[in-house]
């Protein structure tokens, strides 16, 4: 195989298309080893086009048959065919090219393009999939209208497209032929198809303006008992985009697909969306709690698509952030408003607090090391290599955080009127970041005459984590508190590279903040005409000053409440400034993070004690604040397992100077242990306190308590006492629900003692053997496990059930084991690393964008210490002297070596 030449593709180099493509049809054989598709296109030279542009056209592994125009056969001279394209030369002003070519959907493991699942056939066309299945103008900002149709044999008697079925016919050789019209344009990373035997399930409803709309969701046969949470999550988000955004489904039919051959968790193609079986398919017997909130979420997330990505789509690549930012900002909005519906104030505060500390815990845990590594770039990256890889937590979760603080800034009704603005605008059309900015910035403007988002945009242009340094003083003549908010972003990524004299701008950042009193009561705040508990600031220069009159003594900040941007907070608190706010905060994600920041202190300090081979201890202080939290009655469940669970050791890699993860587990796992020793009463009340009997609901009160009670199981567990391992074996063998089995299961199998673990795990697999997603389950339990070693992880891929081919199954095993395992992947010998090199290798061979997402896992490895630094680089540079390797994979490593 030969090396894939790197290309890099600059945003500054955008041209418009010379054509438009106003209408496609598509004819598909369907065949497994091999699929003829008769692709003809409609084609206008646009006006301002050259008469003697090309009409180039993207493919790949492509077998041509046939290139015609007009009815007629294309000279040879007339056209180039070439590794990647196929161009066409004199054409008339307006055209109809017919192509015709072949390629093979069961050699396809690249799960790109057309491909075989489970004996199925799917597609899968985002980013740059579609050329793979006939050669197109694959760019987003080419939009057509599509007409498909479909032949196959009877053995897939279900044959989906986009749009409205408007034929369906058996040929006279017993292939049944069917034929889909989408009457909306679009760019032809929407198109999909489906074919197989499939079953579904379905509902028909209103629309709000009275519109009898049939929704979906297909699976294979025997799983349709697993598809009622999909479907019931698909009508919520139908009536939730009508009700907070105006929103109405535009097409008559809308379709789900499980499939589970996937390589990332869903795609948003136009009225046929395609799923990750696992986000789909959900019982109580085989799905846990995080699963239904997932699928709930990300079947919101595909569908809120609909306009936010389809109806308006992306001129171009590098405005990816356009359509997803948005919109994991709306289904993040989506899920916290289903979590708080029903519920008193209170308990919807609390239950908003929690979706908001899961999702910045995500951010932290994801972005904030990319911010920091190699691959740091902007939301809106302005180049890359393999757009494949641009699939980022940057674009993604900072994204949404980016929409999200231009709500807090518009607020909700003005973040609404904006909404609607650039709907008006750009309905139909492929558009940029900018052009979404420019109509929030319309309605902000109109709120701050005088004020624009011009500095705002920075969000857009620059990468890194901003940090932001708070001063407090406090004059006690003049019962005055002054807060001066100063922030700072260095270079990162590739700005480091940029000419001498590059100086980031600052950021608009909101900043929202709120002072206690010593007794933790909260200070009234002045500010921006009004008297509240919290404050918002608007810092958009270097540093500004405020002031906050009728305070008596010093006051505790309360700062970045519900972080409101994404940034970095410095401010000197004394541990007992933060048992405070972690007692008191009014704000409960602020009060959250005084906890987190306290944990943090804890296990940061533990982890120096280890490395210095001191004896490990945990501070009284910490012990009392963290008894606090366990024993206050004013807390919910689902709020106080957050309030209590330790920082991740992804994001408390990010506080050291010099990455241990090693000495990180020890260290959190000592403090796990010791809580479970010290708090072993309250613990055990916890757990029995937040039983859940009676049949399985997924709802946020049960499963808030089920968190709580397996939190309090595992600290138990982990601080080995004898009556602890009776309680999980108990769960373990009654549990009604997958969530307790695999909390039992896990804690059983990380800290038990004696046969019962094991056995257990090996029941639990001969149980389940049939179900896919549980193997991957029983997998990942295991690939994470304490007491897995590379010789571990090695014997496991020898499982009959093992397939690196599967996404799901290699994400159970090799991800978990690279990217969670720190004491199996982080050996000093290196062995760990050398494991991730050959799967990486391996992986490429056949799904180079799987392979490129584990290649990420050593991004960083430049910020450990010292001796695993050698051993990661080794690895890195064994993958990148790798003869053949993809785009995909040097990209990543070319970048990290750099
Ligand atoms: N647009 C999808 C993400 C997606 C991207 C690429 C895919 O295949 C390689 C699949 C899905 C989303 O945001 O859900
Ligand atoms: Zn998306």
């Amino acid at each position: 195989m030969r090396t894939d030449t790197p290309v890099t593709v600059y945003r500054k180099d955008y041209q418009p298309y010379p054509y438009d493509i106003p209408q496609v049809s598509l004819a598909f054989d369907l065949a497994p080893d091999s699929t003829e598709v008769r692709c003809v296109m409609q084609v206008r030279r646009k006006a301002d086009a050259s008469a003697d542009a090309a009409l180039v056209l993207d493919g790949e592994e492509l077998e041509l048959v046939s290139v015609g125009v007009d009815g007629q056969a294309l000279p040879a001279d007339r056209f180039h065919l070439s590794e990647h394209s196929l161009a066409l030369y004199g054409l008339p002003a307006e055209a109809s090219v017919e192509i015709v070519s072949r390629c093979k959907p069961s050699a396809n493991s690249t799960l790109m393009g057309l491909y075989v699942s489970g004996g199925n056939f799917f597609t899968q066309c985002e980013a740059e999939g579609f050329r793979r299945i006939t050669w197109f103008a694959d760019r987003p900002d080419v939009m057509s209208r599509y007409r498909v149709t479909l032949r196959a044999a009877p053995a897939y008697p279900v044959l989906l497209s986009n749009g409205n079925l408007v034929a369906s016919r058996q040929l006279p050789d017993g292939r049944n032929e069917v034929e889909w019209e989408d009457p909306f344009p679009k760019p032809c990373y929407l198109f999909a198809l489906v074919g197989g035997n499939l079953t579904h399930r379905e509902t028909t409803v209103k629309t709000a303006s009275g519109r009898d709309v049939l929704l979906q969701v297909y699976s294979d046969p025997g799983a349709e008992t697993k598809t009622e949470w999909a479907l019931d999550s698909l009508v919520r988000a139908l009536r939730w985009d009508e009700t907070r955004f105006g929103l109405e489904l535009d097409l008559d039919r809308f379709m789900v697909v499980a499939v589970h051959d996937f390589n990332m968790g869903a795609m948003e193609n136009k009225g046929l969306n395609i799923f990750n079986a696992a986000y789909v398919l959900a019982d109580a017997d085989t799905a846990t709690d995080a699963n239904y909130e997932g699928i709930e979420s990300v079947i919101g997330h595909e569908y809120f698509h609909n306009w936010t990505g389809n109806r308006v789509t992306c001129r171009d690549w590098f405005q990816l952030s356009l359509k997803e930012g948005l919109t994991v900002f709306r289904d993040q909005e989506f899920s916290a408003d289903m979590m708080a519906q029903d519920m008193d104030e209170a308990a919807a505060a609390s239950a908003r607090a929690v979706k908001r500390i899961d999702d910045v815990v995500t951010l932290r845990a994801a972005q904030f090391p990319e911010d920091a590594g190699p691959m740091a770039h902007p939301i809106r990256p302005d180049s890359y290599q393999e757009i494949g890889n641009f699939y980022t937590a940057t674009v993604y979760e900072k994204g949404a955080e980016v929409i999200r603080m231009q709500h807090t800034l518009l607020g909700e009704a003005g973040f609404r009127a904006g909404m609607d603005e650039y709907f008006r605008r750009h309905d139909g059309q492929a558009v940029t970041c900018d052009d979404f900015v420019a109509a929030m910035e319309s309605v902000y403007t109109r709120q701050h005459p005088g004020r624009d988002l011009s500095v705002f945009r920075n969000w857009y242009r620059q990468a890194g984590t901003p940090r932001v340094t708070v001063r407090l003083t406090h004059d006690a003549a003049a019962r005055r508190c002054t807060v001066t908010l100063s922030q700072e972003c260095q270079p990162v990524g590739v700005e480091k590279k940029a000419p001498a004299g590059f100086v980031k701008a600052p950021y608009h950042i909101p900043f929202a903040i709120g002072l206690l009193d010593r007794n933790g009561r909260a200070l009234p705040l002045r500010h921006d005409g009004m008297v509240k508990d919290t404050a918002l600031l608007e810092l958009t220069t270097q540093s500004q000053q405020w002031h906050f009159d009728d305070i008596d003594e010093m006051p505790v900040p309360s700062l970045l409440r519900d972080f409101s941007a994404p940034v970095i907070v410095d401010y000197d608190w004394t541990d007992e400034e933060l048992a405070l706010l972690s007692a008191h905060d009014g704000n409960p994600f602020a009060r959250w993070e005084a906890g987190q920041e306290l944990a943090t202190r804890q296990i940061l300090a533990l982890a120096e004690a280890r490395q210095a081979g001191r004896t490990l201890h945990a501070d009284p202080a910490f012990i009392a604040a963290w008894r606090a939290l366990l024993t206050d009655p004013a807390l919910d469940a689902a709020y106080r397992a957050r309030a209590l669970a330790l920082p991740s050791e992804k994001t408390l890699a990010e506080r050291m100077q010099a990455v241990d993860p090693p000495a990180l587990a020890v260290a959190r796992d000592f403090l796990r242990a010791e809580l479970g020793r010290q708090l072993s009463a309250e613990f055990r009340q916890a757990f029995d306190d937040n039983q859940t009997p009676g049949a399985y609901s997924p709802a946020p009160v049960p499963a808030g308590k089920r968190a709580m009670k397996n939190l309090a199981l595992s600290h138990l567990m982990a601080a080995g006492e004898h009556e602890a391992q009776r309680l999980a074996e108990q769960q373990y063998e009654h549990a009604g629900n997958m969530t307790d089995s695999m909390a039992a299961l896990s804690a059983l199998i990380n800290y038990g003692q004696g046969d019962f673990p094991q056995q257990a795990l090996a029941a639990f697999y001969d149980k389940w053997r049939d179900n896919a997603l549980v193997v991957d389950k029983w997998f990942a339990l295991q690939a994470a496990a304490r007491y897995t070693t590379v010789q571990t992880a090695r014997e496991l891929m020898k499982h009959p059930a093992f397939t690196l081919r599967n996404p799901n199954r290699a994400r159970a095993l090799i991800f978990q084991f690279c990217l969670n395992n720190a004491r199996g992947m982080h050996h000093p010998d290196g062995s760990g690393y050398a494991f991730w090199a050959d799967q990486v290798l391996a992986l490429d061979a056949l799904n180079p964008e799987i392979a490129a997402r584990l290649a990420r896992a050593l991004d960083n490895w430049s910020r450990y210490v010292p001796a695993l630094r050698g051993p990661m680089q080794e690895a890195l540079q064994r993958v990148r002297g790798h003869e053949g390797l993809s785009r995909n994979v040097q990209e990543i490593v070319s970048k990290a070596l750099e």
